[in-house]
Parts: C-alpha cells; structure tokens; sequence
C-alpha cells in the first residue's frame, strides 16, 4: 500500500514537472489525485483490505501525501501565475526613454485668420462687429437697399430664391439695414458673414463665398471719413506703405460710388505679376449711402448721412497670401493649409 501511495506521488510529482502544464491541466491534476474519485481517495478506499494494525500508519501517511500535494499544487500555480505576470509586464513594456509623439495639431484656416484681422482691424477704428441670418428677406436683401424689381442682381438665375420673398442672402448688406432698424445713429458697424450667389465655381468664383462689409451713420459724415478709415485699413492689412485710389463706379444702395484700389505690396506701384503690371490691385467697393438706403432703415437722411463699404473675405485673403485659385480655399488639402 505504501508502495502504491509512493507511486501516486513519483507520477504527480513527474508529471508537475513537464513544461506544458498550465492552470486548467492544474486543475485536472488537482482533481485526478485529490478530488473525490481520485487516486488518493481510491488508495484510502482500499485500507479495509489492510490487517487492522497497518491501517493507522497508512492512513497518517496518506494524509501527509494529501498535505504534500495540496502543497506542490499551490506552488505549481503560484509559479505559473508569476511566470504570466512576468510575461505580461515584458509585453507591456514601456520605453520611458522614447522621444514622445508631436501630436498633429491644427491652424486657422487663412479664411479665417484673414476675417478675424479684418474685423480686428475695424475694431481697433471703433467699428462693432454684427451678424445677421444668411436666410433672409429679398425686402432687407433688395428692396430695403434701393435696389429695383428689374435690376440683373435679382434674377433667379443670380440669385437662389426659397420663395419669392426669401432667399439666400447675396451680400452682408441686409445686416446693416436690420441695425439701421434698431439702432439710432452713430452707427459704426461691420458685418462679415457668408452669401450666396448662383454662380460656377472657377478660380474667382464660387456660389458661396465670405463678405465683410462697413456702414458708418452720424451727421457731417462724407467721402472724406470714407477714405480716411479706408486707407487705415489698408496700410494695416497690407503694410504701412499702402496707399489707395477711388474710381468711380455705380451701386444702386450708394451714391457717389467708388470702387477702391490699393497699391500693390510687392512691387509698391511699379507693376510686377501680382498686380499684373498695374501698380494697382481692386480690393473693394463703397461709397456714400443712398437717401433712400438711410431712409428704409429709419434714419431721415436730412439730418443724417453715411458711408459704407463691401469686399469679399476671399479676394483679401488671396491677395495677402499670394493664392491664384480660390477653390484652394474649400478643398481644404491638408498640404496647401499647412502653408499658413
Ligand atoms: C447699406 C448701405 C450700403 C455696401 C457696399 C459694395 C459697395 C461693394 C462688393 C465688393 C466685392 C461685393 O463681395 S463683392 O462682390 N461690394 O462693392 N458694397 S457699397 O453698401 C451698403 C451696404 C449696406 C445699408
């Protein structure tokens, strides 16, 4: 009998020993020599046919066995826990000498940048900056701005009507109408924002595009004020050195009307490729407000004139930063934007 206890302990012993034991073969093991129908037991099982004497030796042996392999069981397992853990802490292993990553971060879109510099600069002059819907009434769109019911602006093949009473906005100028409405002169505002005109997408067109347009309302204001604030902002956006012209022009919510050109910043006014050997490059349009225009907001241009102004966000930003296609501008290409 203690023959065969001491073979029950030479085959777990051998068989703990193999490389491929794992938990659940543990656990097998476990249970082919401890549990209830194991070897042990069926050792322990067969102690009747022993003489009475032998049996408590036996039986005392036994039980230190049992002990024992309860024993090299455990330490098995906290071995193969261990060497897991090792394994773990290897396959997650962390280099804290690395270089770290440059997180990919960034920038403001040169649309962007651009109108924020705009409006700074207009603010620097006193100017508010205001917003209003870019769906809107063709009353505040037109009508309100002394533009007639005949006029080429209004077409339904310029324009993107919703119904015949509203539209997409073509120009920030309905913002200004709207601020006439609430507001009592001095009135000294901008308004940026998105419009809209149904036009093909080319290198200078696109059926959406930016505006920032100025409207000043007090008494004594005159074209003088007018270039006054706009040759500031012109030097500040395009270097001190900057100076501006007026051409006459015609727009049906200003009279006199001008359209501005601002002295080209790389060659000074000599002619070179960026002004296309003019000297002169347009950058926008204004002029002294209508009668009628002051009148539709509420103010009795009797007592009250002004000026106002508009130009496309776009054609600043390309003209600062030298882009010839403004669809650059909306394919947001990674590598034309990280060049700003
Ligand atoms: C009110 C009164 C007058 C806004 C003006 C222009 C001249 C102009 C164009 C520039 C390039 C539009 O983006 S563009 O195509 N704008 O030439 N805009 S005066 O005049 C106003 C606006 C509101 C109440």
């Amino acid at each position: 009998m203690i023959e065969k206890l001491n073979e029950i302990r030479r085959q777990l012993t051998e068989l703990l020993a193999k490389e491929d034991v794992d938990e659940k073969t543990l656990e097998e093991l476990r249970i082919r020599f401890l549990g209830k129908k194991g070897e042990l037991t069926a050792v322990l099982r067969g102690m009747g046919s022993l003489p009475p004497e032998e049996r408590p030796k036996v039986g005392q042996y036994a039980n230190e066995l049992r002990e024992e392999f309860e024993r090299m069981l455990e330490e098995k397992g906290a071995a193969l826990r261990e060497r897991a853990r090792q394994e773990k802490l290897e396959r997650e292993r962390i280099d804290v000498t690395a270089p770290g990553r440059t997180p990919k971060i960034g920038r403001r879109h040169p649309l962007e940048s651009t109108r924020i510099e705009m409006c700074e600069i207009f603010r620097s002059m006193g100017f508010d900056i205001v917003e209003g819907p870019e769906v809107e009434y063709a009353y505040y769109n037109f009508d309100a701005l002394n533009t007639p019911e005949n006029h080429p602006s209004r077409d339904l093949t310029d324009t993107f009507y919703i119904t015949e009473n509203i539209l997409l906005r073509t120009q920030t100028s309905p913002v200004q109408v709207r601020t006439m409405e609430q507001r009592k002169p001095p009135i000294k505002i901008v308004a940026p924002g998105r419009v809209y005109r149904s036009d093909e997408v080319d290198a200078t067109h696109s059926p959406l595009f930016h505006q920032l347009e100025g409207l000043v309302v007090d008494k004594h204001i005159t074209m003088g004020d007018l270039k006054g604030v706009l040759e500031l902002f012109a030097q500040k956006m395009f270097g001190p050195g900057s100076r501006i012209r007026f051409r006459p022009h015609h727009f049906p919510f200003t009279e006199p009307s001008a359209e501005v050109d601002v002295s080209c910043f790389v060659c000074g006014g000599k002619g070179c490729r960026v002004c296309k050997g003019e000297g002169w490059i347009e950058i926008l349009g204004s002029g002294v407000v209508h009668p009628n225009v002051l009148r539709a907001g509420g103010i009795d241009p009797n007592i009250y004139s002004g000026f106002a102004f508009g130009m496309g966000i776009e054609r600043i930003a390309m003209i600062r930063y030298g882009i010839d296609d403004m669809r650059l501008l909306y394919e947001n290409d990674i590598r034309f934007l990280a060049q700003f």
